[in-house]
């Protein structure tokens, strides 16, 4: 008796979501989903994740395909397409956004955040969130922050444990003057370029180095042609779900609820995903044979006096206030 009991009560839930389903307004659509990451990363788990969920709570009826390793184009090269409406949305880091939104840049100033609890309430906080609705009028809606996580530091020329290691170090960056800026006062070279070039650059030497989160590091293969890996958590780095605003404005109401809740429970499984990776990481990397230096705190105090001119550049080009917000929310997580 309590078999049928439970078989119908399941029934009878399933029925009513499928009532739910087909009594909201969604129309058939495929979702163009772009991203530079292999699929099978991070960033690639978390945006099938996305798809599914979005598929179950829509009946299937909306499909987000995945388009990994910058197949549909840089990072730039998307947020483009996404302003002219030719894709739908794609997940990419807030520091290319800089182009398009000044303010993004604030995130990549080195040494704000100590953890990620910190970066997940200033970003899911009125700070992040303000500077998302700062990308409506440019043709961009951003969902959702994902974590990319704290970069780290590789190269083939030498062990990096304080800044005279990095002298002359040709060091490939984002194309982002902060990022510029920075490695060039720690003395490297900074070498600005896509994500999608940086295997072959490193391959080819046409860089020694780069820096990026371990995961990373791993999922890209980094360590196929990187000896040496310096953890310096010099930056959290942050990526953003984006929507193509033209493509975004034609949706129901249904189907704008259906994509923002897909989005907040990829948040949360992309944060736990690529925090349970990040600590195996280190280890696998060690196994290809990569050689870890710890950078001290000294090293560590000494990088971040040495990036001060980043700072002071940020600050004099119209992000002073932004600085001082950013440094008020922190403080609010971290007391
Ligand atoms: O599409 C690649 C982006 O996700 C980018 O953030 C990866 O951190 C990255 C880098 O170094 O370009």
């Amino acid at each position: 008796m309590k078999k049928i009991v439970n078989a119908l009560a399941i029934a009878l839930a399933l029925a009513g979501l499928s009532a739910s389903v087909q009594a909201a307004d969604y129309k058939p659509r495929i979702i163009r989903f772009g991203y530079g990451l292999a699929e099978d990363s991070n960033q690639g788990r978390a945006v099938k994740f996305f798809a599914d969920d979005l598929a179950k709570r829509t009946g299937g009826k909306m499909k987000a395909k995945g388009f990994a390793n910058a197949s549909l184009g840089s990072d730039t090269q998307m947020q483009n397409a996404l302003i002219g409406g030719a894709q739908e949305m794609m997940v990419g880091s807030t520091a290319t956004l800089v182009g398009i939104v000044k303010d993004f840049g604030v995130y990549d100033l080195p040494f704000l955040f100590n953890n990620e609890k910190e970066a997940d309430a200033v970003l899911d906080g009125p700070f992040g969130q303000k500077l998302i609705g700062k990308l409506q009028d440019k043709g961009l809606v951003g969902l959702v922050y994902w974590e990319n996580g704290f970069r780290n530091l590789t190269n083939t020329k030498h062990p990096v444990a304080k800044l005279e290691d990095l002298q002359g170090i040709k060091l490939r960056v984002m194309q982002n003057p902060v990022y510029i800026d920075m490695f060039n006062s720690f003395g490297a070279n900074a070498v600005p370029l896509p994500f999608s070039e940086l295997f072959t650059a490193l391959e080819t030497k046409t860089v020694d180095g780069q820096e990026n989160p371990v995961n990373t590091i791993q999922s890209s293969k980094f360590y196929e042609v990187q000896k040496y890996l310096s953890l310096t958590k010099h930056v959290y780095s942050p990526w953003i779900v984006l929507v193509s605003k033209k493509w975004w404005d034609g949706l129901s109401a249904d189907e704008k609820k259906a994509i923002q809740e897909s989005a907040a429970a990829s948040r949360d499984f992309e944060r736990k995903d690529s925090r349970e990776a990040a600590t195996k990481a280190v280890d696998f990397l060690k196994q290809k044979g990569m050689q870890v230096t710890v950078v001290s705190d000294a090293e560590l105090g000494r990088m971040r006096e040495k990036a001060k001119p980043a700072f002071d550049k940020f600050a004099s080009e119209g992000g002073a206030d932004l600085i001082k917000e950013l440094q008020g929310e922190i403080a609010k997580v971290r007391k």
